[in-house]
């Protein structure tokens, strides 16, 4: 598991596959530029489910506030995630070679009532970062300037 620097992350980002990771480069890179800290793990709901339980049953107590979770083909790493945790869950669905991501998309985002997923576009990656922001921003100021600030600069 790798964190951003020393503070205690706020962000918990988990993804199905090593593979996902060039794609979610664009979500570390927003989380730093908003200096916001988070831990990252490569867990699979198919194929590490025991880590996935471990990880998400056990991410509120160690600080986190939000997860964005990444997956592809049957995405269904956020709901599981979900499941498990009373931490709000955005999803990233992973653009695939056979499905385009719509397999991805689909899986994630038609949570059935009660387990809710957050879902971004299809490799939305950074827009999963600014989302968690905004989560995080709905009750700490710090957090909500720098959302501020980036849609200040955003309107030139
Ligand atoms: C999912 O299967 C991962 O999230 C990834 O997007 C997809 C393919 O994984 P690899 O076969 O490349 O490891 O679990």
């Amino acid at each position: 598991m790798a964190s951003s620097n020393t503070s205690a992350p706020l962000v918990g980002i988990i993804m199905g596959s090593e593979s996902d990771m060039p794609v979610m480069e664009a979500c570390t890179q927003q989380l730093d530029a908003f200096g916001i800290p988070y831990e990252l793990v490569i867990a699979s709901a198919h194929r590490s489910p025991a880590k996935v339980h471990e990880w998400a049953s056990t991410a509120a107590e160690r600080g986190l506030r939000v997860i964005v979770a990444a997956a592809g083909k049957a995405a269904h790493l956020g709901g599981v995630v979900a499941a498990y945790t009373p931490l709000p869950v955005v999803g990233v669905p992973m653009k695939t070679s056979d499905l385009g991501g719509m397999d991805s998309l689909l899986s994630m985002v038609q949570m059935p009532s009660g387990v809710p997923v957050a879902c971004v576009a299809i490799n939305g990656a950074k827009n999963a970062a600014i989302y968690a922001a905004q989560i995080l921003g709905a009750s700490d100021e710090a957090w909500r300037a720098k959302i501020v600030q980036m849609k200040d600069e955003m309107a030139g």
